[in-house]
């Protein structure tokens, strides 16, 4: 069971979901310890502190993660990357989250990505439980980091919530969106349900909101009290048509991710469209 009275920490605070974030979170009360590699660029609310903060600095996560409930892991790198530009925010950084939340006994609450998923086709509709199938060296990255979470709550009973986010903008922006958006209201519901479930064990959810022609199905939702209240559906006749001329794209749930430096042959229309 969380203490609530605790601090929560928030990593990639100054990031857009980070802001988001920041704003709801505090509005509902939560005492906020936000950290960054850049500047925080609002006006911090009151009950929050920002520090200044790298992820490959392991004694500074130890030093802004003491005494918080649940850390809330929106720091490093959110798009597609080279390996050599991955590998430390969100590989060795994600270990120093995850021995600050050992140290705590903290839940972490990772944002993880449908690129963990990406190369599953568009017409598969897909569980919690289903095959880690990452389109690009930042969604393999997305993967690990869930088995590491794994990892931490089979040894040590650390708690975690992989949230598999979709895409979380503004506004659904073309036709895969209508499947994989998440609103901002949808993700700062869906957080704050998770640092204040009573137990969630290590979880997937998938970050998207109510969107009729979403991929995914099954996850831990009814365990954390979480239900989307959004939905893309409203925006279907301005981007139905709105698609790409990429094969590879069109494919897969994870879209242009797949077909960046994709060198199998392309595939057909008809393993697209159908006959
Ligand atoms: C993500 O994981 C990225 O952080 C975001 O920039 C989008 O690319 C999103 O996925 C998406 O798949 O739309």
């Amino acid at each position: 069971m969380p203490d609530l009275t605790k601090p929560v920490l928030l990593t990639g605070a100054s990031g857009a979901l980070g802001r988001q974030l920041t704003r709801a979170l505090a509005a509902e009360g939560f005492s906020l310890r936000l950290t960054d590699i850049l500047p925080f660029p609002d006006k911090l609310p009151a009950n929050a502190r920002f520090v200044k903060a790298d992820l490959a600095d392991g004694v500074a996560i130890l030093r802004e993660a003491e005494g918080v409930s649940s850390i809330l892991h929106f720091g490093g790198v959110s798009t597609d990357l080279t390996f050599e530009n991955v590998l430390g925010p969100n590989i060795r950084g994600l270990y120093h989250i995850y021995e600050a939340a050992r140290r705590e006994g903290a839940r972490v609450v990772f944002a993880s990505s449908n690129h963990s998923i990406g190369f599953h086709e568009r017409t598969e509709k897909l569980d919690h439980d289903c095959d880690m199938r990452p389109d690009s060296y930042y969604g393999l990255s997305k993967a690990y980091g869930e088995l590491m979470g794994r990892m931490y709550f089979d040894k040590h009973g650390i708690e975690s919530v992989f949230l598999r986010i979709g895409s979380c903008f503004p506004e659904p922006v073309d036709a895969r969106m209508l499947s994989t958006w998440l609103s901002y209201a949808d993700l700062c519901r869906l957080v704050s349900a998770c640092i204040r479930a009573p137990k969630v064990d290590c979880s997937v959810i998938w970050g998207a909101s109510a969107n009729s022609r979403g991929f995914w199905g099954k996850d831990a939702r009814a365990k954390i009290g979480w239900q989307p209240e959004d939905s893309a559906d409203g925006f279907a006749g301005q981007l139905g048509g709105k698609v790409s001329d990429n094969l590879v794209t069109e494919r897969y749930q994870g879209g242009i991710y797949c077909a960046a430096e994709y060198s199998r042959p392309s595939p057909s229309p008809k393993d697209i469209f159908g006959a």
